[in-house]
């Protein structure tokens, strides 16, 4: 795809974004990082889903080249004129969206293109989006979400198989459902133009991610953020060859609580521009969740009600970002 050098517009409230003082940065071996090939794989990925509800993988299998494609055509695509951009917008939930996230007043200093993961249910949106950029646009979406996919399979796999859930697909399966209801977000923080706008904003304000499971992959620019268990934020430290996982709110359901939906947010430093780009698995739309009996057998022990991914969902996109959307779900 061939960038087109037009200044990135994000109109004309970028007063109503606040700005940040930077927080301290976690050194990279506090983030608990897992190598997909070690033996020991499954116990830390299930250690850091209960401390953290996050954690870094190496050793993902997933072609280098696929991610440095998707990057480059991201780039390409965030660098075309803002009125073609408009045209695939605006995000409803699918779509190209500019400052505001969501439906409901949330704004941040962000540019970002959602797409359908599940090419059965593909939206016309999406269908919008990829007939007017290039073909290669298209392939590289696909082959990346194809091998991204595997990591999170993988990995609920894991997942499985160290808290004895079986069969060991039972979490997996839910996201390779023809039905899945699984997206790929492509987010662009740019660069700021002018030297008086070059400091730190809120590019995604924090929240949890609804899903089961979030794969993400950047460029080398920071800004990603985690919540830790005290309370306190702190800063990821990037690393574009790598995938950062993000455990979901229905996966802190099935498992009654062990395992923690973390909140994150991201602070993008405008003297350089950031690209994400994140996978979100999600169950097919009758899927119910609950706490699984074979984790929780007696369902007095239950912490949730149980609630189908559809409704889920639907009370997701009435609240705001930042809101704690499991409360409505919780038992008494
Ligand atoms: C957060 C995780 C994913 O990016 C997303 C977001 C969605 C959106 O951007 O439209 C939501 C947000 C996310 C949670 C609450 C609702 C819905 C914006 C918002 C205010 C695509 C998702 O599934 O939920």
């Amino acid at each position: 795809m061939v960038v087109l050098p037009q200044p990135v517009t994000l109109d004309n409230h970028i007063s109503l974004i606040p700005t940040y003082k930077p927080v301290p940065v976690l050194t990279s071996h506090s983030i608990p990082v897992v190598n997909l090939a070690d033996p020991e794989a499954k116990t830390r990925i299930v250690k850091a889903c209960e401390e953290f509800g996050f954690f870094k993988v190496v050793n993902h299998g997933v072609r280098p080249e696929l991610m440095t494609r998707l990057e480059q055509e991201a780039i390409g695509f965030f660098g075309l004129p803002q009125s073609l951009k408009n045209r695939a917008g605006p995000p409803e939930p699918y779509g190209y969206g500019n400052k505001r996230i969501g439906p409901n007043g949330d704004v941040g200093w962000i540019e970002y293109l959602l797409l359908n993961a599940n090419p059965q249910l593909s939206s016309p949106k999406t269908s919008a989006v990829f007939r007017q950029t290039p073909q290669i646009f298209r392939e590289s979406v696909e082959e990346y979400m194809k091998e991204i996919k595997e990591v999170s399979y993988k990995v609920l796999e894991m997942v499985a198989e160290e808290l004895g859930i079986e069969p060991r697909d039972t979490l997996s399966k839910m996201l390779r459902d023809e039905k899945s209801d699984s997206c790929l977000r492509l987010n662009h923080y740019p660069a700021a133009e002018e030297e008086a706008e070059k400091m730190v904003k809120v590019g995604f304000g924090e929240h949890t991610d609804p899903q089961i499971i979030s794969v993400l992959r950047s460029n080398n620019t920071a800004g990603l953020q985690i919540c830790v268990k005290d309370g306190s934020w702190v800063a990821v430290p990037p690393d574009h060859s790598s995938f950062f996982i993000n455990v979901g709110d229905a996966l802190q359901v099935m498992t009654n609580g062990r395992f923690k939906s973390v909140k994150h947010r991201v602070l993008a430093d405008t003297r350089r521009s950031r690209i994400s780009m994140i996978y979100f698995g999600g169950p097919p739309l009758s899927q119910k969740i609950a706490p699984l009996p074979c984790l929780v057998p007696e369902q007095d022990d239950w912490l949730y009600k149980e609630f189908t991914w559809s409704q889920y969902k639907s009370s997701a996109y009435k609240s705001k970002l930042g809101d704690y959307r499991l409360g409505l779900f919780e038992k008494q």
